[in-house]
């Protein structure tokens, strides 16, 4: 079983990931996680946090001479911020007297409840952990992840479909020039036009002291069929994916293909019709290997029965507005339970561009650990043999 946890505050000295069960003998290197983390720290309508860091991994365990070694793998981003905060997130010692104490928790946030739960009187004890900042060691780890997806030609990408209400049109567009153009564009949108709009709409939300959500897909190609399983809930993909996808800060839902629309509309208009051909090669779409098997449409977003069936996978997770505001909320203080202005923190206007490339890191994860349970997780080479005979069998099936 593939797992990973992560460790770290928002402005303490660095975020830490610990990604255990992954197969030896891949290749990584830290320049292409770094591409990654740099892809998450990009986005229009980000704030001042992301020109203090400058996002990179250091493999501190795990890997040798670029090659995995099947033992735990330490990945650590270091926070260049934290030399500000030494003295508010010290480690040890005694904390002082002006020590950017948060009290007035924001509405959204996980301040609150957080507070209540663990007993702090100063929210800043949740916030440094619920803080998306985080996301930057889930990102790390799904970019080693992905190092072993594309040996076996997956490959994933994300791109920004709604922000603000502005929805994009990239009906027609291949998933080649989608993936192209949303990385070309500063909301990782493929529409040009839309993404002008989703821009404007930023700078209105920043004028406002307001901030702005919006929905990401993500799309993974070269599944092969058969990955997750029908036969027990909890190995269910689709079902493991929403947990992954959902657990990531400020997400209010996640669909599968067609998703909530599937609720509205006849089985006709939902249901995928099964074809063949012999011509595999012909197959395209982003199709992984299902032995010549597939469907005229993917309504069903590449997963049926909790297994993929060979066309591409695809999610979409709705991101809320971030809950710092500059024009705040009202709320309560913690300490004299006297109505106030929530707490202002520095904050992004928006952030779903880079939250659609964290979704597509948890994305990366999910299909990992799915693709080591069908195929085996010691060694590249034994999953390479298990993956070839497998598609050997699906051809002459
Ligand atoms: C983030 C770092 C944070 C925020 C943002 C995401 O840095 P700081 O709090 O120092 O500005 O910019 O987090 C949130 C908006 C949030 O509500 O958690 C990052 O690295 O992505």
């Amino acid at each position: 079983m593939l797992d990973f946890k992560t460790a770290g505050e928002s402005h303490g000295p660095q975020l830490t990931a610990i990604l255990s069960g992954f197969p030896a003998g891949v290749l990584i290197d830290e320049e292409t996680v770094n591409l990654d983390l740099a892809r998450r720290q990009k986005g229009y309508g980000r704030g001042g946090r992301m020109k203090i860091e400058k996002d990179k991994v250091r493999l501190l365990s795990g890997v040798r001479f670029s090659r995995t070694l099947g033992s735990p793998i330490t990945l650590v981003i270091k926070n260049r911020d934290y030399e500000n905060w030494l003295d508010v997130m010290s480690p040890l010692g005694k904390e002082p007297e002006q020590s950017k104490k948060v009290t007035r928790p924001r509405p959204g946030h996980a301040d609150l409840a957080g507070a209540l739960k663990f007993a702090h009187k100063d929210a800043r004890n949740i916030l440094e952990r619920s803080s998306a900042r985080e996301t930057a060691a889930r990102v790390a780890v799904g970019a080693v992840c992905k190092c072993l997806l594309t040996e076996f030609s997956i490959e994933l990408f994300s791109h920004v479909v709604c922000l603000g209400g502005v929805e994009a049109d990239v009906s027609g567009l291949a998933f080649s020039e989608i993936k192209q153009k949303a990385e070309a564009s500063d909301v990782r949108c493929a529409d040009a036009k839309a993404a002008q709009k989703m821009k404007e709409k930023i700078d209105d939300a920043k004028k406002k002291g307001d901030t702005l959500g919006g929905i990401a897909e993500i799309v993974a190609t070269g599944v092969p069929v058969g990955l997750g399983n029908v036969m027990n809930w909890e190995e269910k993909l689709d079902g493991l994916l929403a947990q992954a996808v959902m657990s990531i800060p400020s997400v209010k839902g996640v669909e599968a293909g067609m998703g909530f629309q599937t609720g509205r509309v006849f089985g006709s208009e939902v249901h995928d019709a099964i074809s063949y051909s012999d011509d595999v090669k012909k197959l395209e779409k982003g199709r992984g290997p299902s032995g010549g098997f597939y469907h005229e449409t993917n309504n069903a977003g590449g997963i049926e029965g909790g297994m993929t069936n060979g066309e591409a996978v695809i999610v979409r997770a709705a991101f809320k507005p971030i809950p710092t505001m500059m024009k705040p909320k009202l709320s309560v203080d913690l300490e004299t339970k006297e109505p106030f202005e929530a707490s202002k923190e520095r904050s992004d206007v928006c952030a779903v561009p880079a939250a659609g490339v964290v979704a597509e890191a948890m994305t990366a994860f999910v299909l990992t650990n799915a693709f080591i349970a069908k195929f085996g997780g010691d060694s590249l080479e034994e999953i390479r043999r298990n993956y070839n005979s497998y598609v050997q069998y699906l051809e002459d099936y």
